[in-house]
């Protein structure tokens, strides 16, 4: 397991480089060009900058989080063969940067959906919450406005440029159903994947994030049939996905572990983290530990060691503890604990497996 760190650039991230490289075990920063509007080619000059920034503080780059694809790819316009183009050159750039694997999704409209960035939890803490009747009540427009009014930056996937068009979105959305979102996923990858294969890239995509439809419009990663639908759709190690266990987790039939094992060599990247789920649809993300969610982390570092996971992981999302100041998710100190809790699940594995000469080793 090669551990990560989700980082946002330069100016736009509260944690510097240097912290993420005082975390023990942690070689590596997960990026994206956020300024960049989805659909557009990434600028070399930019992605060297990025890279000359690692360089600089030891860690690598290898992980990109996300190559955001362009609406008109998900809803197959004819427009998308452009983005496509766009989308191929970009991940030709990341490969000769070195590059290894490109995290992207394919949720119509949105990325992540909480309805609270900054709920409360019993200790002080906050998370981010998800209030499913919210959800079902809320108009959308006014949903957003509302979370983006408490927040000081800006969400992954909610760029303003892209929540300005939210009402065309929607109108082209009309009658868009799951099945035409596989054709567009398949039209998608068939183009896309012997690019990345041939750039020794991975690509991986991220589960929908509630696992289920909101808004009426449709998601389809969302559970263990459709990931396995997926990987048939084009059956190579390049197409490959990013099992976040916190994502999936918000639904409780979806069985992380089982996933695992059955995808164990189509996962190049892994995003680990725990959720508390009510009976009533609501969750919030807590610590990482069993004990504090609904999601069996340790069970899922057990099964990733069972496999002899040698990809990429990252703690995902954590809360938001010690007053600090940050993203909503993506403060240093809970996923820095995130690490250490991950760290020490699988070195206690690897010791009961190999003993001290494993956990050196490791
Ligand atoms: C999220 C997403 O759960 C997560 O990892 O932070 O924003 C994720 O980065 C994207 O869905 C990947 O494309
Ligand atoms: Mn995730």
């Amino acid at each position: 397991m090669k551990m990560t760190f989700r980082w946002f650039g330069e100016g736009n991230d509260t944690v510097p480089l240097r912290y993420i490289k005082q975390i023990p075990g942690t070689e590596g920063i997960v990026w994206s060009l956020h300024d960049v509007p989805a659909g557009e080619e990434w600028p070399m000059d930019k992605i060297v900058e990025v890279k000359a920034q690692a360089d600089a503080a030891g860690l690598h780059i290898d992980v990109v989080e996300s190559v955001n694809v362009h609406e008109d790819i998900k809803l197959g316009l004819p427009s998308r063969e452009q983005y496509i183009e766009n989308y191929k050159r970009t991940i030709e750039k990341l490969g000769k940067v070195g590059v290894k694997v490109i995290c992207y999704n394919f949720m119509p409209i949105f990325d992540w959906l909480r309805t609270d960035l900054h709920k409360e939890m019993e200790d002080g803490s906050t998370a981010l919450f998800y209030e499913h009747s919210r959800i079902a009540d809320t108009d959308p427009f006014e949903l957003v406005r509302q979370i983006n009014a408490n927040s000081a930056l800006t969400m992954p996937g909610w760029e303003p440029e892209r929540l300005q068009h939210l009402t065309k979105l929607f109108e082209a959305y009309q009658g868009v159903t799951e099945e035409h979102l596989w054709n567009n996923l398949a039209y998608f990858l068939q183009e896309i994947i012997p690019v990345a294969a041939e750039n020794g890239i991975r690509m991986a995509i991220h589960p929908d994030d509630p696992p289920w439809s909101i808004f009426g419009l449709p998601r389809i990663m969302t559970c263990q049939d459709n990931f396995r639908r997926f990987l048939k759709l084009y059956d190579h190690p390049a197409n490959g996905i990013t099992l976040c266990s916190g994502s999936l987790g918000a639904n409780p039939d979806n069985d992380i572990i089982a996933m695992i094992h059955e995808f164990k060599d189509r996962i190049p990247f892994a995003h680990i983290r725990n959720v508390r789920r009510y009976d009533n649809g609501d969750f919030i993300e807590s610590s990482h530990r069993t004990q504090d969610g609904s999601v069996d982390i340790a069970g899922i570092v057990k099964a990733y060691h069972d496999i002899g996971f040698t990809g990429y992981a990252r703690p995902d999302h954590g809360r938001h503890i010690w007053d600090e100041k940050c993203r909503p998710g993506y403060g240093l100190y809970d996923r820095a604990l995130g690490i250490m809790h991950l760290w020490g699940l699988w070195d206690g594995f690897e010791y009961a497996k190999n003993g001290k000469e494993g956990v050196n080793r490791a």
